[in-house]
């Protein structure tokens, strides 16, 4: 599916002046710097340089958007969570973030990435819940799976994370392998396609 996919960088915005108007569904990546949003992304449109990814945490500062074959955009959000980050730096980050999900009309679907080695944490749980007061659809998925040895490690991880949002699906996946990333297509698709 994603190999038909015709993917396409449409701006990187910094004010919310510059988010697209055109009335597209949205479906948003989030989660702390460094989880592998960027590279998710580019493993789900099989183009492995249309997000800039890097291996230096908190450099993405900007909102991308992404179109995706004329139907269906997909954004890059900046990621939280990076310590190093000066406070009125990450209070800015906040700030657009909060823009970006308090005020978006055609945001679909949140996906939250967690790193499955380490599961939820504190800045994750934030965002969880403040996704929830929004009343936001969100899909919390677990990556870098490739890292972990084995199915019985993957199960146990994804249970832990399931265990504290109860009656919620977790996905695995790879951005490195592109296991699970059928299964996240299915799941954005569904949500595309009920509204
Ligand atoms: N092994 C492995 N590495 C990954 C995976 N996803 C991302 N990475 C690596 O993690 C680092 C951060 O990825 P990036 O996509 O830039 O994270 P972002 O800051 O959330 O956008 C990069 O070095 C990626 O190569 C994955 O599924 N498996
Ligand atoms: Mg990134």
């Amino acid at each position: 599916m994603a190999a038909e996919m015709h993917a396409e960088f449409l701006v990187s915005a910094t004010r919310a002046e510059q988010f697209p108007r055109e009335p597209k569904p949205e479906v948003a990546f989030l989660g702390r710097s460094n989880v592998g949003k960027s590279s998710l992304l580019n493993q789900l449109v099989g183009n492995q340089k249309l997000a800039f990814t890097s291996s230096r945490p908190g450099c993405t500062q900007q909102i991308n958007f992404f179109d995706l074959g004329g139907n269906l955009r997909l954004v890059d959000l900046p990621g939280y969570g990076y310590a190093k980050a000066p406070q009125a730096v990450r209070r800015e980050w906040a700030g657009f973030i909060n823009e970006y999900l308090q005020s978006r009309e055609v945001l679909r679907l949140c996906i939250c990435l967690l790193d499955i080695r380490r599961g939820w944490m504190e800045t994750d749980r934030q965002l969880r819940e403040w996704l929830e007061f929004q009343q936001r659809p969100y899909l919390v998925v677990a990556t870098k799976m490739d890292k972990l040895r084995g199915i019985q490690q993957v199960r146990k991880q994804v249970e832990q994370i399931r265990s504290e949002i109860p009656g919620r699906d977790v996905l695995a996946v790879s951005a490195q392998t592109g296991q699970g990333v059928k299964e996240l297509w299915q799941a954005i698709w569904k949500i595309r396609t009920s509204q």
